[in-house]
């Protein structure tokens, strides 16, 4: 199990969205990554990092700035982690004319699990990148179980890099359709998902992405506290999916260490009083 605690500072984020049409946004991310991590020891990347992945030939500016930047992180000694989100699932899962040149070696990064129970200052926390709590949104999780299946990810791979790229933007796109037709509360975690997972890997905090909600929730259960943080998505100002409604900048790190919790960054939602409160309370060193 990975343990994290003494003179260790981790970092975690997710759902950076990362794509050559939104370099503003790309930009924003490296800058604070390059500025947070300056004595981090170990950086989390809770899925989504990319804003779609055909396989490991995808090409791009972005693409090759962020294994740079990943790469220069863990050659300088950051232990650097990324899981996969419902975006990026083939991250590292090769394509049939690149084989041994994946995402994870070219990074230094090593692909987590999704889930993984990892100890953060003596806390069981378990790492999701979330979509797998979102039980009431059906569509997706029949979706989501055919699109993990090493029958469609084989037969995804073997078409040309131009087809794939030409069937994510097309699923990009069926997706935002569907999206608007659904209720907001299916497209977040169920309690029971949240309260399973927590029970089933004995977990007293859990952190995840993907629903874009970011916060730290707090519910009493028979074995405690159970601390839910949800990381924030990440976009520069004019790149979000509706400027005019969310025109801000937003993104961030929650930061972990001997001095307690932080959030970092734009966290919206997450009032600065009550974060700090939560950071206390949350506290273990
Ligand atoms: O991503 P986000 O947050 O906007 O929405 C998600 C769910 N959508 C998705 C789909 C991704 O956005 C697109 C991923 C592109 C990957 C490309 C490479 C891999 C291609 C295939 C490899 C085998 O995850 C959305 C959720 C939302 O989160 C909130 O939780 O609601 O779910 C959907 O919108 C899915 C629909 O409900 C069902 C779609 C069925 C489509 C089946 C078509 C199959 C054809 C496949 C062609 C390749
Ligand atoms: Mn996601």
């Amino acid at each position: 199990m990975i343990r994290i605690g003494g003179g260790d500072r981790a970092l975690f984020a997710s759902d950076v969205h990362l794509d050559d049409r939104h370099p503003a946004t790309a930009e924003h991310f490296f800058d604070a990554l390059a500025h947070v991590s300056a004595d981090a020891t170990h950086l989390f990347l809770l899925g989504d990092l990319f804003e779609y992945w055909v396989g490991d030939d995808q090409p791009g500016a972005t693409v090759d700035a962020a294994i740079a930047l990943l790469h220069a992180l863990s050659a300088g000694g950051v232990a650097v982690y990324v899981m996969r989100g419902n975006r990026d699932f083939l991250l590292d899962r090769g394509t049939p004319a690149h084989a041994g040149t994946g995402f994870a070696s070219r990074s230094g990064a090593q692909m987590l699990p999704d889930p993984t129970l990892v100890e953060l200052f003596e806390t069981p926390t378990l790492l999701l990148h979330g979509d797998s709590l979102c039980t009431a949104d059906r569509a997706y999780q029949n979706f989501r179980e055919l699109a993990r299946t090493a029958r469609w990810q084989d037969a995804f791979l073997h078409h040309s890099l131009a087809e794939r790229i030409e069937q994510a933007h097309a699923l990009r796109e069926q997706s935002e359709r569907s999206k608007a037709g659904k209720r907001p509360e299916w497209m977040n975690v169920t309690a029971d998902a949240v309260s399973a997972a927590a029970l089933t890997h004995g977990a007293h905090t859990l952190i995840h992405g993907h629903t874009h909600r970011p916060a730290c929730h707090r519910a009493p259960t028979n074995a405690g506290e159970l601390v839910r943080w949800v990381l924030p998505d990440w976009y520069a100002p004019d790149e979000a999916a509706d400027p005019e409604s969310d025109p801000s900048q937003r993104g961030g790190f929650l930061q972990v260490s001997a001095q307690g919790w932080e959030t970092i960054g734009v966290w919206p939602g997450l009032a600065g009083v009550a974060a700090n409160t939560g950071i206390a309370a949350a506290r273990r060193s």
